[in-house]
């Protein structure tokens, strides 16, 4: 029930509203030089639907026989009537259908307004690259979030009207479904939503790697088609969730492929974030230190997406710690950097407000350390066969050896939870005590946002600024003395 929550609410309540959500919401038309979102009524109801959905998903805490707990993946049959009989589960299945309409809504709105609201001369590629994730992230919500919603309503109609999509063999009274089906529509939906979840952080990571290195982002177009390639091809791959299910084998092979060639736009895209650092004035600010701990915990983790997207070792590796390992270095470290790097990053635009910046270096630090610490030591315990989802994995003989990793890493956890006190401590005694910022563009950065005073006012741009240039424009000799970049509302300088 414990994990079950964490990961629901982790993956759809955490990282989705706050990147997706509160940025997307905040940023797009900030960067884009726009008042508003096309549609606020519609971004009020998706905003509502989603709170409510999450109303749903806690009531289940209070049902005789608790939340639901048949996993954040929810398969059949542990999440049918058989598997968990609670209203938890039921509810649990209602909270993610309507989390499916909710953002469905909000995603056709970032997509809206973004094609129709940017500012007068900003081609696609002018766009910072923060917005370029969001828009692909929005993309895929808006295709794959009705699959997963589809998907739980026949799931609830299995609970409440006795059909049975999923269920097979003797408990099946109304004819046999596929309990396998739900795995198919959960993983259509499934990995495109763990890009979902990154591509608005890499879009953060690559802008801010550009900017504090003072030089303009290397190849931010080839970034761009790189996450367009990445977005398109993330849709093609899910079956490697389930090498295990006796799927055929031309199947297994024919994802593994796929997922191979994930690689390449993956690899061209790291390349660039490196071609940004390489030989930049870079300034280690506190955004900066975030961004790049985004590069190296999410290089991290890409290199073991390999060894599970490969069949061989997948099935040794499969239902392990080592999966756990590699889905955290990617999801939860790479989205919860970002997202840090970002807040310390956009503070004074949102609230007029600077964070403290060694508390910041303290907090980036101590939770650098108790990441790794964890996610390093679920990938070796997972390596030496640690299973995942047991109850206590030290009753059998061969996992006993692994208690000692496994203090490790709850140590570490601790670590990096005590940190985030840190992060809360700043973050509040920011807004309380901290001091103003009278400088509308205190990091010096040229997107639109740093056109306008901080916080940003009601209604964003008195006019409507006019783009001339890129989002990077900056480390070039020829700007007049003293300044070592160029707002996009400037014609820019030749080189
Ligand atoms: C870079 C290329 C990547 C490859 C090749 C890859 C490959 C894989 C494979 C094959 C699995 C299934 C392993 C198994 O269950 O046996 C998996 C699991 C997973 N991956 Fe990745 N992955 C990559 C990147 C990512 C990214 C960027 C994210 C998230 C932002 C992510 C999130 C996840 C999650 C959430 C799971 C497991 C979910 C679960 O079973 O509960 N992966 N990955
Ligand atoms: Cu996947």
């Amino acid at each position: 029930m414990l994990f079950t929550m964490h990961g629901t609410i982790m993956i759809f309540y955490a990282i989705t509203p706050i990147l997706i959500g509160a940025f997307g919401n905040f940023l797009i038309p900030l960067q884009i030089g726009a008042r508003d979102m096309v549609f606020p009524l519609m971004n009020m109801a998706s905003f509502w639907i989603s709170f409510f959905s999450g109303v749903v998903l806690m009531v289940g805490l209070f049902t005789p026989l608790g939340a639901a707990a048949s996993g954040w993946t929810s398969y059949p049959t542990l999440s049918t009537l058989i598997g968990d009989p609670g209203n938890g589960q039921t509810l649990w299945t209602l909270a993610i259908f309507m989390l499916g309409v909710g953002s469905t809504l909000g995603a056709i709105n970032y997509i809206t307004t973004i094609i129709t609201l940017r500012a007068p001369g900003m081609g696609y590629f002018d766009m910072p690259l923060t917005i370029w994730g969001i828009f692909m992230t929005a993309i895929l919500n808006a295709v794959f979030l009705p699959v997963l919603g589809a998907g739980c309503l026949l799931l609830l109609f299995d609970r409440l009207f006795g059909t049975t999509f999923f269920l097979a063999g003797a408990i099946a009274t109304n004819g046999t479904g596929d309990p396998v089906l739900f795995q198919h529509v959960f993983w259509i939906f499934g990995h495109p939503e763990v890009y979902i979840l990154i591509l608005p952080a890499w879009g953060i990571v690559s802008d801010l790697l550009a900017w504090f290195s003072r030089k303009p982002a290397f190849g931010a177009k080839t970034t761009a088609l790189c996450m367009i390639t990445i977005t398109i091809l993330s849709t093609l791959v899910y079956g490697h969730h389930m090498f295990t299910t006796q799927m055929s084998p031309l199947l297994t092979q024919t994802f593994m492929t796929l997922t191979m060639t994930i690689s390449i736009p993956s690899a061209i895209f790291f390349t660039n974030w490196l071609g940004t650092l390489w030989r930049g004035s870079i300034r280690f600010d506190s955004p900066m230190l975030f961004a790049m701990g985004v590069v190296f915990v999410f290089g991290l983790g890409g290199l073991t997406g390999l060894y599970l997207g490969t069949v061989t070792t997948d099935i040794y590796l499969h239902d392990t710690y080592f999966v756990v390992g590699h889905f955290h270095y990617t999801m939860a470290a790479s989205v919860l950097l970002g997202g840090f790097g970002a807040v310390y990053f956009w503070m004074p635009k949102m609230f007029g407000v600077m964070m403290n910046e060694c508390l910041a270096k303290w907090h980036f630090w101590l939770s650098f350390i108790g990441l790794n610490g964890i996610f390093m030591g679920m990938m070796v315990l997972g390596y030496a066969g640690m299973h995942r989802r047991l109850y206590n994995p030290f009753v059998y003989e061969f996992m006993k050896g692994m208690v000692p990793l496994n203090t490790f890493v709850t140590w570490s956890a601790i670590l990096m939870g005590a940190a985030q006190v840190i992060f809360v401590y700043n973050f509040i005694h920011a807004l309380i005590k901290g001091k103003k910022v009278e400088d509308p563009n205190p990091w010096n950065i040229g997107t639109l946002e740093w056109t306008i005073p901080c916080p940003a006012p009601h209604y964003n741009f008195k006019e409507i600024p006019v783009v001339k240039c890129g989002p990077h424009e900056m480390g070039n000799p020829n700007l007049p003395e003293g300044k070592d970049f160029q707002y996009q509302t400037e014609k820019l300088v030749k080189v």
